[in-house]
């Protein structure tokens, strides 16, 4: 399931079959409500060697477009931009297929995704792309399904995950983005092969912090019409933490979500930070 808002059945496939990846490329890939804008900004100013004038004059969906959006993969295929910074929310089995023996890197970003469910909570009762969620338990039980647009988050992360040890795949959880921003902006640099100076490491880590990106139009959605995102009912930016889950769920949401979740996630190698208290 797509938004159809957003994403065209015409413009996936496009995305899936017809476009051409160049080993430069630069992928930022994310389930929703994992930290893809956080990921944009600080992509956007690496590639700017930390001038942040691009992250203030353009907004982020121009920065680092979202392949799957409406008529971006054709753009992105005669864009002349070196490197291409892409964004996509698609499951892997849904990605470019000329992505596959491509040298084209992948930064995907991960996050709690009790801390996905709030946040996708309550976008999707700012948002019209979205079905009005209801009440948040049931959101939760649809969560924790596939009939939900993107799919489902288990069926995303166990897809990329299949990249696991590849060279050109890095993951990239919120919560060290959370604990250390800077040190994670190294590890991005570093992955891409790109030296920065440690007054643009500065720079990247200052305007990417929650405030700069709430204050800035080009990071927080604010020139989107309120008929498509209404930021009275919740802003964009709107907690940036880890663990607000816990303010949201109840002992025994959080007990069905655990179950679920070990049950569905038993047979991924790779272990979140999160796992460790299953
Ligand atoms: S989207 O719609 O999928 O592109 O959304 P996405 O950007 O993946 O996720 C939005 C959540 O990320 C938080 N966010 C940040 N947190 C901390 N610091 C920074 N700089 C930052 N930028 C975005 C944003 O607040 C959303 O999380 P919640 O929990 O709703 O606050």
């Amino acid at each position: 399931m797509f938004p159809i808002m957003a994403c065209q059945e015409e413009d996936i496939t496009f995305a899936e079959n017809e476009f051409l990846v160049r080993d430069d490329d630069i992928f930022n890939i994310t389930y929703p409500k994992s930290g893809t804008t956080w990921v944009i900004d600080i992509l956007s100013l690496i590639k700017k060697n930390g001038d942040p004038t691009w992250n203030k004059t353009a907004p982020n969906w121009e920065r680092v477009p979202w392949i799957e959006n409406n008529g971006i993969a054709r753009k992105l295929q005669v864009s002349e931009e070196k490197p291409r910074l892409i964004t996509t929310h698609l499951q892997r089995h849904l990605f470019v297929k000329s992505f596959t023996g491509s040298k084209a890197k992948v930064i995907y970003t991960i996050r709690n995704p009790k801390d996905v469910a709030v946040s996708l909570y309550y976008f999707s009762k700012m948002s019209s792309f979205f079905d009005d969620p209801g009440d948040f338990d049931q959101f939760v039980k649809v969560f924790l399904t596939e009939e939900i647009p993107y799919g489902s988050w288990f069926e995303h992360v166990k897809g990329w995950m299949e990249m696991f040890g590849k060279d050109n795949f890095m993951i990239q959880t919120y919560e060290d983005l959370q604990t250390d921003l800077r040190g994670s902006v190294i590890k991005i640099c570093t992955f891409l092969g790109k030296e920065l100076d440690d007054k643009a490491v500065d720079s990247v880590v200052e305007n990417v912090s929650f405030q700069s990106m709430k204050e800035n139009q080009m990071s927080n959605f604010s020139l989107v019409p309120s008929e498509f995102m209404d930021q009275m009912k919740s802003p964009f930016m709107r907690k940036g933490v880890a663990g607000d889950w816990k303010n949201h769920f109840s002992v025994a949401l959080n007990e069905s979500f655990d179950k679920i979740y070990k049950m569905k996630m038993q047979d991924l190698k790779v272990k979140f930070p999160w796992d460790k208290n299953l």
